[in-house]
């Protein structure tokens, strides 16, 4: 569809009022959202990364395209989590200390709150201590959601999870991990209770868990 590709490019150039002005316009001739996510932002960012790999373009034009995606993102929002349903459970989510890639931190989040999962954002570069705070003075809380983006950054995934076994909360609550380096084997590795590799199956598993 062109006007999938038009956002995909305008996006790859961070162009975000460009990118603003299109993805309004699909949405108002009816393509659906789930479609402008998954057909043009999302992959315009693998190949902004597949150009930074190459030394095309570097951090300030990966940085645009960034905020060009999170403009596109935004209009989204309301259309994505409308859930409206019964709030299922309370969880939090962060991105690990040392990263600060949002985007799909964000994406993940959306998704679970159009699920009814009333969901509590730490932020990015979120040290353990965060994570442990956070479930120690939130009793009701029953989900904790982590991110990482960056090879280097997943040594902190490991840590936050034995700092919150090592402050005794562990079985307080299901730990989910997540993002683009992370695989099913790390996750089991480093004793999450689940892992998903997008947005929306993590929703759906969350939801599982909270309902299991
Ligand atoms: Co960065 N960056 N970046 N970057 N960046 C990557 C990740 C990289 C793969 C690019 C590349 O080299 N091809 C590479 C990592 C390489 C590696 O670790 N092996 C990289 C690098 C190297 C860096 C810097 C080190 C660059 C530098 O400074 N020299 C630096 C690090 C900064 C830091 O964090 N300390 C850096 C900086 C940045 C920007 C700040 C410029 C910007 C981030 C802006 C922001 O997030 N606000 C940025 C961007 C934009 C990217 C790429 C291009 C796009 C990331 C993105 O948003 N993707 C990325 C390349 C790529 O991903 N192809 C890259 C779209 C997003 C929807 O996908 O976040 O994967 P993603 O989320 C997915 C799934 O992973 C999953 O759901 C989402 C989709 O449905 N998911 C979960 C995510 N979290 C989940 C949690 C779950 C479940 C699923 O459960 C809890």
């Amino acid at each position: 569809m062109a006007i999938l590709d038009d956002i995909s490019q305008a996006v790859q150039i961070g162009k975000k009022k460009d990118v603003v002005a299109l993805v309004e316009q699909a949405v108002s001739e009816g393509v659906a959202p789930d479609e402008i996510l998954n057909v043009a932002l999302i992959p315009a960012m693998d190949v902004v990364g597949d150009k930074f790999s190459k030394n095309e373009i570097f951090v300030p034009e990966m940085l645009v395209a960034a905020r060009a995606m999170a403009a596109g993102t935004e209009i989204l929002k309301p259309l994505l989590a409308q859930g409206g349903a019964e709030p299922l459970g309370k969880a939090c989510i962060g991105t690990v200390k040392g990263d600060l890639h949002d985007i799909g931190k964000n994406l993940v989040r959306m998704m679970m709150e159009g699920k009814g999962i009333e969901i509590h954002d730490l932020g990015v570069d979120v040290p353990a201590e965060a994570f442990v705070d956070y479930i120690k003075e939130h009793e009701d809380l029953q989900l904790v959601c982590i991110s990482a983006l960056l090879t280097t950054t997943m040594p902190a995934m490991e840590n936050t999870i034995k700092a919150i076994e090592e402050a005794g909360v562990r079985d307080r609550v299901k730990i989910m991990v997540g993002g683009a380096p992370i695989t099913q084997e790390f996750a089991d590795q480093i004793g999450a209770d689940a892992y998903t590799g997008d947005a929306g199956s993590a929703a759906g598993k969350a939801a599982e868990l909270l309902t299991a």
